[in-house]
């Protein structure tokens, strides 16, 4: 059975393992975890990197003395360990003053605070390594039509992505952002809800080319979106810079389960995306697999870190399924019979334009619809029944 290599480039949120487990309802039913010793439980497992928001590692309000201190102690684990920081994130969403958002609060020295707790994160991001810095508004939105002016909303979102943009670029940091949507939760509606409106966004930035999307499974979900087709496109625009894995079951309140755990068919189908870049080849995923989930308040320490190694062997239980799946003769003839890879041959001859394909009779005038498929359909249904005896094990 498949153990985790570092290869595999499994990452953590320290927010997630290191969950107290406090909701709406209740109060925390774990204690804080360390961040020393959260390296050391993650090394061992052979996970790849740790990924954090500013408040995770060093308490809101910190002086600058307890900020580094922290920082060192996670420096010394890191050097002991080798694990990496390919991710870092800032906190716009617990503090009281966020209540109305960072960026797009309506008060705009809330907006500069914001700006300024960002880009002193950002220098911190450069000085670890990190690859990408991920922008959640969970915050940035409202629960009233008439509270909100998103048109402005949006020109303050743009005109902090382009400062911030800006700082990076005159310091010469290699980081990319990637925004991650969210429709709500806990903002009644979130700005970008879906990775389709931070697709549309980003294309408005002064430099869209640092600028991608870190789209979650359950958030999507939550909106009733297929994740699987959402990243086929976030990797078509070439704007795939980060992944959020977790699971979620339907239209409900973000769960942040165990990748897998939720909808395991469009678990499978992502995995096999990832990893082979569609039926047909095409773009693949190469950067982290990062795990965003939440432990169930129901779960001890050890519980806990049993929920680790389960979103890790989910995933490599499915890239084994999506092999398997792949390499099926029978599978190959189902695709083959379904048309599957007739979609990357353009709908154009080579060099033909609208004119030739007017003059062409065969495409329109000579075409019979009523008798083309002769009552042939194109055989889904098996291709689904096979990929689902695949991800059953069955075959
Ligand atoms: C928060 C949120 C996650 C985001 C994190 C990054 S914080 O836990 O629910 O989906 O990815 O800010
Ligand atoms: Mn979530
Ligand atoms: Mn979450
Ligand atoms: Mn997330």
């Amino acid at each position: 059975s498949p153990a985790p290599t570092l290869e595999d480039k499994f990452t953590f949120g320290l927010w997630t393992f290191g969950w107290a487990a406090q909701d709406q309802f209740g109060s925390a039913t774990r204690a804080h975890v360390d961040t020393v010793y959260a390296v050391e439980q993650l090394a061992e497992r052979n996970v790849y990197g740790m990924t954090f928001h500013d408040d995770d590692l060093f308490a809101f309000g910190s002086t600058d003395a307890e900020r580094q201190a922290e920082i060192d102690r996670l420096k010394g684990a890191l050097d002991a360990t080798g694990l990496k920081i390919p991710m870092v994130t800032t906190n716009l969403f617990s503090h009281p003053v966020f209540k109305d958002g960072g960026f797009t609060s309506n008060d705009r020295d809330v907006r500069r605070f914001a700006v300024r707790k960002v880009l002193r994160n950002l220098d911190l991001a450069a000085e670890l390594g990190a690859e990408t810095f991920v922008m959640w508004g969970g915050r940035e939105g409202a629960e009233y039509d008439a509270a909100k002016d998103i048109q402005g909303a949006l020109a303050r979102y743009r005109e902090a992505v382009n400062l911030l943009s800006e700082y990076v670029l005159d310091q010469g940091y290699s980081l990319r952002f990637a925004i991650e949507p969210k429709p709500n939760e806990p903002r009644g509606d979130i700005l970008l809800p879906t990775v389709g409106h931070a697709l549309g966004f980003i294309e408005t930035l002064e430099h869209p080319e640092m600028v991608g999307l870190n789209p979650e499974v359950g958030h999507e979900q939550m909106a009733g979106l297929n994740f699987t087709a959402g990243i086929a496109q976030a990797l078509d625009a070439g704007k795939l810079f980060h992944i959020d894995l977790n699971g979620q079951r339907g239209v409900k309140f973000d769960q942040d389960l165990v990748f897998g755990h939720g909808d395991l068919q469009n678990a499978f189908s992502l995995v096999d995306l990832l990893e082979h870049g569609g039926p047909n080849g095409g773009q693949a995923y190469t950067g982290p697999r990062h795990f965003d989930y939440k432990p169930s308040r129901t779960e001890d320490p050890e519980g806990v870190w049993r929920s680790v190694d389960a979103n890790m062997r989910m995933y490599l239980l499915l890239k084994e399924r999506a092999a398997a799946f792949r390499a099926d003769p029978e599978v190959q003839e189902a695709l083959a019979a379904s048309k599957v890879a007739e979609i990357q041959q353009p709908t154009l001859n080579e060099g033909e334009g609208y004119a030739e394909l007017l003059a062409d009779r065969s495409a329109y005038e000579d075409f019979d619809a009523e008798a083309y498929f002769d009552g042939k359909g194109f055989g889904f249904v098996r291709l689904q029944q096979l990929a689902l005896e695949h991800l059953m094990g069955a075959r």
